[in-house]
């Protein structure tokens, strides 16, 4: 397998295609291509980038592919066994799939106004309103994952799985941003960022030299 992603100290949905693979637990080769340099849009416009229309991740297997971070994640569901990455219970599993599905259609006032940088923390500054509502109801799902089906491990249904995959850019733009987050929150995202997959992604991110400067502000 090959997955195409862009900078990953930027780039949130290429981070949750990303662990999604590594999740699977299966070989895949890693491309990873900067975003908004002075090739884009001439790279973008490749046969490798047309089934997304050029956006990342694009995870290609053979003759498949696929080009969006939660279907990335069914596909290795399917190809793996959904173990690996929904919970067993199906009352859980109703609720991890439906996190992850909020997570990826809505919080729109987070991902825009607190776009993922992993290599910055900045002081803490009052959000917008409507970036405190998107968290707010953030940490009312984690708040109820954890305590109706968080008590085998330290991620949101006890082991690592597709929900915290889904939140794990969330979990870096609390701390980037120095956002407000009460206890048992703290102590998630310590756990997501303390992973080895995480702390292998956060060195990568370390380790890139391109800067963009449009992601590079302290929220407005
Ligand atoms: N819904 C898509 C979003 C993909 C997306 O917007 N990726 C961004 C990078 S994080 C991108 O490729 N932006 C480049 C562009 O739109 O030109 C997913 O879940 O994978």
């Amino acid at each position: 397998m090959k997955l195409i992603i862009g900078n990953k100290a930027y780039s949130s949905w290429s981070l949750r295609g990303w662990l999604a693979c590594k999740q699977s637990g299966l070989p895949f080769e890693e491309v990873v291509v900067p975003l908004y340099d002075e090739e884009w849009d001439k790279r973008r416009e490749g046969d490798e980038f047309a089934p997304s229309s050029g956006k990342v991740p694009i995870l290609w297997d053979g003759d498949a592919v696929v080009w969006d971070s939660l279907a990335i994640v069914e596909y290795l569901a399917d190809k793996v066994g959904r173990a690996r990455f929904w919970p067993e219970d199906e009352a859980a599993r109703a609720m991890a799939r439906s996190m992850a599905a909020e997570m990826h259609s809505s919080f729109a006032a987070l991902r825009r106004k607190h776009s993922m940088n992993i290599r910055q923390i900045f002081p803490a500054k009052r959000p917008d309103d409507d970036v405190l509502a998107d968290l707010s109801r953030i940490m009312e799902l984690w708040a109820q994952a954890r305590a109706r089906f968080g008590s085998g491990g330290d991620f949101l249904f006890g082991e690592f799985g597709a929900a915290d995959i889904m939140f794990a850019p969330v979990c870096t733009r609390i701390v980037t941003y120095s956002l407000p987050a009460p206890r048992f929150a703290a102590a998630y995202i310590s756990a997501v960022l303390s992973h080895p997959f995480m702390q292998d992604w956060i060195a990568g991110a370390q380790a890139e030299d391109w800067v963009l400067g449009q992601f590079e502000q302290p929220a407005a």
